[in-house]
């Protein structure tokens, strides 16, 4: 019996890295049980596991799953009730965002944020592909930094093509473990690979009409830095749905606007046009941002938002 860690997971068989350095490609143990969530997959990459290992010495067998410190879920698929989890015993989240080639919406980068607190776990933002940007593109991340630097969120300017901005992100990567997602084509792989060469990771040029990522990147996979630390690399997203929220518990997940609800006069308003709403008032007066009150009842209507 050995301790490891999940790094990468495909189907049912899982990749799990031991204190040796060596991983052990491993299945499940039959009627395996795991405590906690009902998911379509009963493990994830950051999950610490007990393995028996094969005499091969290169295979091996999961016979436990370790307590959680946390997970991140996402819906199984757009039709499903299902969850499935994207990784486990997560230090941060890092969202990559570009302001162009592609563009990443706030929306998206709110539902981010949300799903970030919902799960406790830290958030930071990452502005790639600096080296592209003109004076609208720069005066357009400006504003969204200082917006998301004024809730709580640090934000870093980065471009890959330069390195400038590199060294920041080594030092907030160093020692932890860390989920960078984002969509296809913003740079995620590329950040990896530019920091290891060695790791030869696959990635491509965006293209077609919208300028679109190819989602290079089809498996969550959890790769040492030299530094020390662990980073996981995730396929590009199109949305984020948020998995299991309550419609009345939704404002919980963006801190301003929490913040101000206190002041609300009634203690269920979903500040929408409750008289006395104190959100409304205050994104009137433009302390908190209309941008992130859009994002907050673009998810509110959303559909998947609704149901637990
Ligand atoms: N100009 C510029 N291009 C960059 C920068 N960072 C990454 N790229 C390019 O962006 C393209 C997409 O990069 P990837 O690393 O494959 O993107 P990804 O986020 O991993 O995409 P998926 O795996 O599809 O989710 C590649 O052609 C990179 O060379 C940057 O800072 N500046
Ligand atoms: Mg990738
Ligand atoms: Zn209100």
């Amino acid at each position: 019996m050995e301790k490891g860690t999940i790094i990468k997971s495909v189907g049912s068989r899982y990749r799990v890295l031991i204190s040796s350095g060596d991983t052990i490609d491993c299945v499940l143990r039959g009627r395996l049980r795991v405590h906690g969530v009902q998911t379509t997959n009963p493990v994830a990459v950051g999950d610490n596991v007990i393995i028996e290992k094969g005499k091969d010495g290169i295979t091996g067998i999961i016979s436990e799953v370790l307590d959680r410190k946390n997970y991140i879920l996402r819906k199984a698929s757009n039709l499903s009730k299902q969850s499935q989890i994207i990784a486990a015993n997560l230090d941060q989240v890092l969202l990559m965002v570009t302001i162009i080639l592609p563009a990443t919406p706030v929306e998206f980068i709110d539902r981010f944020l949300a799903t970030a607190e919902a799960y406790r776990i830290p958030a930071r933002l990452i502005f790639n592909k600096t080296d592209l940007y003109g004076e609208e593109e720069s005066e357009k991340m400006e504003s969204l930094i200082s917006m998301y630097s004024a809730i709580k969120y640090s934000c870093f300017r980065l471009s890959l093509n330069t390195g400038n901005g590199l060294d920041e992100i080594k030092s907030i990567l160093k020692d932890k473990i860390s989920l960078i997602s984002g969509n296809s084509g913003v740079g995620k792989t590329t950040l990896l690979n530019t920091i290891d060469p060695s790791l030869r990771l696959k990635t491509a040029e965006i293209s077609g009409y919208h300028k679109q990522g190819k989602h290079i990147t089809t498996f969550p996979e959890m790769h040492k830095m030299p530094f020390g630390g662990y980073v996981i690399d995730t396929p590009g997203i199109r949305g984020f749905g948020l998995f299991g929220m309550e419609r009345n518990e939704i404002y919980h997940f963006f801190p301003e606007i929490f913040r101000i609800s206190e002041k609300c006069r009634y203690y269920n308003c979903l500040h929408l046009d409750e008289p006395g709403c104190a959100v409304r008032h205050a994104v009137e007066h433009n302390e908190i941002n209309p941008l992130r009150y859009r994002s907050y009842i673009s998810i509110l209507n959303d559909e998947n938002t609704k149901y637990r």
